[in-house]
């Protein structure tokens, strides 16, 4: 999702943009990954690629979040040292962050104190590749920064029920409830955990001016500065699809960190502010989703 968001944001830049896709190269693979470099030689790299998931997927799958991140990363920074990027960016996500954060959660909280069970796998794994770029920096003189998302959606996203994150799950699970005419929904968990979320071209237009405008050690935050409460979320989403449904609540599921709002004055004192709405944001969201997932799915094609 933020890779594609990036392609289309660069298409504006005056560059070449190369990409290939995961059937022709597999990341986790340090040889393909070096020879794929030392083929194409770019000048910059964004490291958008990653083994991602919601809270469900994270807690139950810890082995490859963990193994596949971390390869990811080692792979594609150890090269790119290697053949002489200029600079690479590396994304990460604001669960990095201890779970019982100060909030707004500043970049200097990490490795505070202990990371939320749901997701801790694939934290450590984030926070290896911010050090990994600290640790080049240092010792090669790299030009490698990080960027903290916090939780993205956008067209593109994975709307996977098992494996999504919350906004295009409840998408989903509203227009199908409204479908086939279900008098509720379910959501996952007690409804109260607080959730920041960006429109991921928002997040790509971040990228692009933190690898034009900035060049230092310490990671940073890339959020909107306001989160919304699950509940309310998914009210909000069931209005997008005008789904009239109940809301239920499904406390045996987990409802991971309590909150996780990114302290964004950073990114504000670098210049730089979100511009999509939230509501904006999703209703573009979900006409991707009509037109990308429904519309190709075999029901439609059934009539
Ligand atoms: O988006 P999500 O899966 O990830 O869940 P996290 C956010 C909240 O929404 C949790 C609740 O409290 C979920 O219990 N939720 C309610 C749902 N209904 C649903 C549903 O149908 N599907 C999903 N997925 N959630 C992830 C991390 O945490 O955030 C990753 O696991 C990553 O590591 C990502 O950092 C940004 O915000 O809890």
């Amino acid at each position: 999702m933020v890779g594609s968001a990036l392609v289309r944001r660069l298409q504006t830049e005056n560059c070449d943009v190369v990409t290939v896709p995961h059937e022709r190269l597999d990341l986790c693979d340090g040889e393909a990954v070096r020879e794929w470099l030392e083929q194409t030689r770019p000048e910059i790299v964004f490291v958008a690629a990653a083994k991602v998931g919601g809270i469900l997927a994270n807690d139950s799958h810890p082995a490859v979040f963990l193994r596949d991140n971390m390869a990811i990363e080692l792979n594609l920074i150890h090269e790119s040292y290697r053949v002489g990027v200029e600079k690479l960016l590396f994304l990460g996500s604001s669960c990095i962050y201890p779970r019982l954060s100060p909030q707004p959660i500043p970049e200097e909280a990490l490795m505070s104190g202990p990371l939320e069970p749901t997701n801790q796998w694939y934290a450590i794994a984030k926070i290896a590749g911010i050090r990994l770029c600290q640790a080049y920096r240092r010792q090669y003189g790299c030009n490698f920064i990080s960027a903290m998302p916090t939780n993205l959606y956008g067209p593109g996203d994975n709307f996977d029920l098992l494996s999504s994150h919350v906004a295009p799950a409840l998408m989903r699970k509203a227009h199908e409830a409204k479908e086939s005419g279900q008098p509720s929904l379910q959501v996952w968990g007690s409804g109260q955990p607080m959730r920041e979320f960006m429109y991921a071209d928002d997040c790509a237009d971040a990228l692009v001016h933190l690898m034009k405008h900035y060049s230092h050690d310490l990671h940073v935050n890339i959020g909107t500065g306001s989160d919304i409460s699950i509940s309310d979320l998914a009210t909000t989403i069931c209005d997008i699809v005008d789904y009239r449904g109940r809301i239920e609540f499904d406390t045996s599921k987990p409802d991971g960190m309590p909150r996780k709002r990114l302290d964004v004055s950073r990114l504000h004192d670098l210049g730089w502010h979100h511009t999509t709405p939230f509501e904006e944001g999703l209703q573009k969201t979900y006409a991707w989703y009509l037109d990308n997932v429904v519309a190709h799915s075999p029901m439609a094609a059934n009539g």
